[in-house]
């Protein structure tokens, strides 16, 4: 069994690195927090799906293989900033950051097989189906969909969290990558391929796709680290928002960023006959577009006090990013 399931290691503030402590707007520094929580959730994957032993070490080395191939880490921070940012301890949200983590990297492993967007390159290096073939990367994308769910609820009541709130981060996640968010998204998208889409199916595919993990991420976060309801509301408007505007940023990316830059195929949207914001509204119109999206997110953070910095500081991040 590499999936552990028991406990998650007694997480306290001092095993963190200094830099890891809480941010005041005074001293937060984007970089350093990303670098450092980035570090955090690399070490509890590593540990939560472990190294490959008995005879499905082939599944997990292929698990493993696209999970630690240093993503961004993107919607995990989100859940640990959301969870920070309402009062909550890291440990709180930390296994269901990785769990998220997981389910996202099990949807670019499915997206890159050669029935969905046949890619070679992602995450800097060669694609699961090209390095463990077709079946086994689908069945890395399973083993990774279905354990996140594991990891979730066994390491997050460890970690003390009310089962309420356990529950209904389940639900919402598990509601986030299926049939009404994600994988819905991805249907959509696929079957417009070819199709002229207008602005607001656009926002519908992409709300589907790439924003609803993004809310499940923070609200996730939140409600685990004891966010009242009105907090939660406040969250969901700000990861809308910075859903929208990270997947209008990519779109930017596929037009302009190289390949080594990102570590996966450019200019591939078009290729493929896809509705784009840049083909939609011009590159200046989504550069303008994401802009304002960010900044309707620091909106919904009004009522928020510095512990939200984090959340605020990634908002810019998300439209200006070069990766
Ligand atoms: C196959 C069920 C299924 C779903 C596929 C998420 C998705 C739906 C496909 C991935 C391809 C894609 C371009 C999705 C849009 C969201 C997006 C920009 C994903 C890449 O996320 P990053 O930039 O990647 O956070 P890293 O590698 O940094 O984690």
């Amino acid at each position: 069994m590499a999936i552990k399931s028991t406990s998650i290691r007694a997480i306290t503030p001092a095993s963190y690195p200094a830099s890891s402590s809480r941010p005041t707007a005074d001293d937060f520094v984007l970089e350093r927090y990303l670098k450092d929580r980035a570090a955090l959730v690399e070490r509890e994957l590593q540990y939560l799906v472990a190294a490959p032993e008995g005879p499905s070490s082939r599944l997990f080395e292929a698990m493993r293989y696209s999970l630690l191939a240093g993503g961004k880490r993107l919607r995990p921070i989100l859940a640990l900033a959301a969870c920070e940012s309402v009062g909550g301890s890291l440990e709180a949200a930390l296994s269901f950051g990785c769990a998220v983590e997981m389910i996202h990297t099990y949807s670019l492993i499915h997206d890159d097989l050669p029935c969905m967007d046949d890619d070679d390159l992602r995450r800097g290096r060669l694609t699961n189906h090209k390095v463990y073939g077709e079946a086994i990367a689908t069945l890395a994308g399973d083993g990774l969909l279905t354990d996140a769910f594991k990891v979730l609820a066994r390491n997050s009541l460890s970690a003390r969290v009310p089962a309420s709130a356990l529950i209904e981060t389940v639900a919402e996640l598990a509601d986030a990558a299926g049939s009404a968010g994600m994988v819905g998204g991805q249907v959509i998208d696929l079957l417009g391929e070819g199709r002229d889409l207008t602005l607001s199916e656009l926002e519908v595919l992409h709300g589907k796709k790439t924003g609803a993990l993004f809310v499940a991420s923070v609200c996730g976060g939140a409600r685990l680290g004891g966010a009242v309801q009105a907090q939660i509301s406040a969250l969901r408007e700000y990861a809308g928002k910075l859903g929208l505007a990270f997947q209008v940023a990519d779109d930017l990316l596929d037009v302009e960023a190289s390949a080594e830059q990102i570590g996966k195929r450019t200019q591939k949207d078009q290729a493929r006959g896809k509705a784009t914001y840049p083909s939609l509204i011009g590159v200046e119109g989504s550069r303008a577009m994401a802009r304002d999206l960010a900044a309707r997110a620091l909106d919904a953070l009004a009522s928020f006090d510095r512990r939200a910095e984090p959340l605020r500081a990634l908002a810019s991040y998300a439209v200006e990013r070069q990766l």
